[in-house]
């Protein structure tokens, strides 16, 4: 399948409220440092770069709130809310909307944008976490181990309801890859809804080829098309440092990469989102540097 160079709407969300540390609200400047607006425009897409959305980080209150259950609630709600309108509007032009995170709570927002579209889109969730926790079952209060539960219905009114809580993504259409670490509630909740989970285990076994084959099918099965919400921590640390929350054994740049060129071959993304670089934790940007990689690869870049 022939695919010619997308139009791409780029949206930064400088947002670190919904992680447990600060620092990726630094993401979007790091991966646009990496170059990733270069990189597109080299491969053809036609790139508009709009920048960031404005974020009110007051990390340091997170101390006057110890025992929330939902942390920094207001102004992930409002930052999510002026994203979703961003979305819609983006896809509504015309363009592939590329947001920039921030940590994974901005995934509420993307995803609430896309709803309002009124198809059925699939999700593939790359992650080493699977983001399904509610305020009954976080063992932290961040939000952003809560965004897909959201993006499926469930959880806080005030989250659920963004962007018109119409319409969620459907659990036969959603798949997780890269999975490692998984709390207590969130194994009973996926069990409960049947959503496909590929762990590192997984991938192991059947290798990534194979692992991405399935996950389309899922995602991309009798729907419009699919989002691709993926969390830097997905990679293993040694080739993704700069994320907030690493987790040890996970896919290699190499397996992460193959798996963007198998999703790009497929033809099927409609949005996607790059999330939890946090530079502070850092070696050279490094982090940055790999999304730019899989971002480029996403978008049809190929090594030879
Ligand atoms: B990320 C965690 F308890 N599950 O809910 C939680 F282990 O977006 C981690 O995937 C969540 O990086 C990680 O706080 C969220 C924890
Ligand atoms: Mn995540
Ligand atoms: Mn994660
Ligand atoms: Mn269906």
């Amino acid at each position: 399948k022939k695919q010619p160079g997308r139009r791409i709407s780029i949206i930064g969300v400088p947002l670190d409220l919904g992680a447990g540390r600060s620092g990726a609200c630094m993401g979007p400047s790091a991966i646009r440092c990496a170059g990733v607006v270069e990189r597109l425009e080299q491969i053809g897409c036609f790139v508009v770069d709009e920048g960031d959305l404005a974020v009110k980080n007051c990390y340091a209150s997170s101390a006057q709130q110890p025992k929330s259950k939902l942390k920094h609630l207001d102004e992930i709600v409002k930052v999510n809310g002026e994203l979703s309108t961003k979305i819609y509007e983006a896809v509504t032009a015309g363009y592939f909307p590329l947001v920039l995170g921030g940590d994974h709570s901005i995934a509420i927002g993307t995803l609430a944008g896309l709803r309002r579209m009124g198809g059925e889109y699939g999700l593939i969730w790359f992650d080493a976490h699977t983001d399904v926790n509610t305020a009954e079952t976080t063992p932290t209060g961040n939000i952003h181990g809560m965004s897909l539960a959201v993006a499926l219905g469930y959880g806080d009114p005030r989250l659920t309801a963004i962007g018109g809580g119409i319409a969620f993504f459907k659990p036969e259409h959603t798949v997780i890859v890269g999975a490692r670490s998984i709390d207590p509630g969130e194994r009973k909740f996926l069990k409960k809804l049947g959503v496909r989970v590929f762990t590192t285990r997984d991938i192991e076994r059947l290798g990534i080829a194979k692992v991405i084959e399935r996950a389309l099918e899922i995602a991309a099965g009798g729907t419009d098309g699919i989002h691709l919400s993926l969390d830097l921590d997905g990679l293993d640390p040694r080739d993704a440092p700069g994320v907030s929350t690493p987790v040890p054994g996970g896919l290699s740049f190499r397996e992460s990469l193959l798996a963007m060129e198998l999703i790009f071959d497929a033809g099927v993304a409609v949005s996607a989102e790059f999330v939890e670089v946090n530079p502070t934790l850092d070696l050279r940007n490094k982090t940055a540097r790999v999304a730019v990689d899989l971002i480029g690869a996403l978008f049809g870049e190929k090594i030879t």
